[in-house]
């Protein structure tokens, strides 16, 4: 069986030689115009972006290489063998969205003991994380991490000794495989230094990526672990023009590193409008459900409208709903319903997550600004930690850090080995666009 590095040495030079092909035959023909609204209203729904991991369609969601999430579960291997069998382990993903093909499971183990091999993280990295305050958001705490790994960065190395950009993706592929190694295990010392005694839990060469996340974190229960693969699956890629995804890719264009280039990622998904709406979600919920229970009244679908308004009003989003490019409830949002709906059916804040969705799009919708009243990923996945005790909600969005990097990286290796340029698009000042407007 090929490794992960034998297998993309064998299809590097076929994809270099379609999209040689493609710029040849096609590269004048128009994909797309752009209109003044598009130009000052964030660049929605300009076509300007080279992503081939996902591709996400406004109406339907995300697909990884061709399949949605329900596909993805029906055909990519589990932790526990073939598909089917439980959720599909994000190793099994990464593997389809490097290679475009789906992975054996021996293909998608072999990543798994790959990541495993690499994942000890420095002493100094260590004794740095372990003196940061304890009230840096984890966020923050988590790219101070990643940014002091970039010391071995293999790619750094092999530019400064001057190798040929024919090599690079050799060398970027390295640094990927040891960032999304190191990356769980970081995100656990994040943990136990914000919240515990700055210890982690073991792991073990016989449990997947997912699992020994858990065990770090301090968890230890086969439903929890499937919870974490499901999460890590879901949150990886969402097409190249997310924040989080773009920025890796705009600044690994400069041939900055994949440390580099994912810190700065991360530093995107700490935005509350981005990933760390997740942790928002969290605190709406806990916030409505103490100030009903404080007023004596049940968490319903009226008080729920009622404090969904009292939101708005303030000048405030609602978070985990609307989106920037989908117009339908997100896929995300109901694989992890679908989750709850098995495993925690009875749950008091998974219920109140059904009863928003039945009167939010409502109040978005009456409130007449949302393009999109529908939830998002981050509506959901808070509850579902919160359920196996996972309360540290502000810790959330490093969760979705680790997983971002699967996607964003992937992309990343793409990017070297077809030798993308730096990203430089045009900009226009508004006197510009007025008399451009004036004489067309
Ligand atoms: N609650 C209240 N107002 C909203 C919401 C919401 N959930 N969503 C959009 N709007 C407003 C938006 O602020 C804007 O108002 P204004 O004209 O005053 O600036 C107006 O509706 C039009 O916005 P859209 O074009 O529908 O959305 P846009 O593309 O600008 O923003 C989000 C997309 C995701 C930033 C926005 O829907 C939002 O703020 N949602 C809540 C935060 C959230 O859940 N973010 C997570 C997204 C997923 N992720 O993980 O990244
Ligand atoms: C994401 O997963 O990145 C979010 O849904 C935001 C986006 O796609 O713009």
């Amino acid at each position: 069986m090929a490794s992960i590095q034998e297998t993309l040495t064998e299809l590097v030079p076929v994809k270099q030689a379609e999209l040689v092909a493609l710029k040849k035959e096609h590269g004048h023909k128009v994909i797309g115009d752009v209109t003044v609204d598009q130009c000052i209203g964030g660049g929605r729904d300009i076509k300007s972006l080279f992503w081939e991991t996902s591709l996400l369609d406004a109406q339907e969601g995300i697909r990884f290489r061709g399949y949605s999430i329900p596909e993805l579960q029906q055909k990519l291997p589990t932790f526990k063998g073939p598909a089917g069998q439980g959720e599909p382990t994000p190793e099994a993903l990464v593997w389809l969205m490097l290679t475009d093909t789906i992975p054996t499971k021996a293909e998608a183990d072999s990543l798994t003991h790959e990541l495993y091999k690499r994942s000890e993280i420095p002493q100094h990295v260590v004794a740095l994380l372990k003196s940061l305050p304890k009230s840096l958001h984890p966020m923050s705490q988590l790219v101070v991490g990643l940014m002091a790994l970039q010391k071995d960065s293999k790619f750094a190395a092999a530019y400064a000794s001057g190798v040929h950009k024919k090599e690079y993706w050799k060398h970027t592929l390295e640094d990927i495989l040891d960032v999304w190694a190191k990356l769980p295990e970081l995100a656990a010392l994040v943990f136990s230094n914000t919240y515990k005694d700055g210890s982690v839990g073991s792991k073990d060469p016989s449990l997947d990526y997912s699992a020994n996340f858990a065990r770090r974190l301090g968890y230890n229960k086969p439903e929890f672990d499937e919870l974490m693969r499901l999460y890590l699956v879901i949150h990886s890629d969402h097409e190249g023009g997310n924040a989080s995804a773009h920025t890796t890719h705009l600044v690994g264009s400069t041939l900055s590193d994949p440390y580099l280039s994912y810190s700065a990622g991360l530093n995107a998904l700490a935005g509350p409008l981005h990933g760390l709406a997740n942790q928002e979600v969290l605190g709406w919920i806990l916030d409505l459900q103490k100030k009903f229970k404080a007023e004596g009244k049940p968490v319903n679908k009226e008080t729920i409208t009622q404090f969904a308004w009292e939101t708005l009003k303030s000048g405030k989003v609602i978070p985990g709903y609307g989106h920037a490019v989908l117009r339908k409830t997100d896929p995300r949002y109901t694989s992890q319903r679908e989750f709850a709906l098995k495993y925690l059916p009875d749950d008091e804040l998974f219920k109140i997550v059904g009863t928003i969705y039945e009167v939010v799009p409502d109040v978005l919708t009456e409130h007449g600004k949302t393009k999109n009243p529908y939830p998002n990923v981050d509506s959901h996945s808070g509850v579902l930690l919160w359920h196996y005790g996972f309360k540290e909600f502000n810790y959330y969005t490093v969760l979705f850090g680790v997983s971002r990097a699967l996607g964003a990286l992937s992309q990343v290796f793409w990017d070297r080995a077809l030798g993308m340029p730096l990203e430089r698009p045009k900009s226009v000042t508004s006197k510009w666009i007025l008399e451009h407007v004036n004489n067309s």
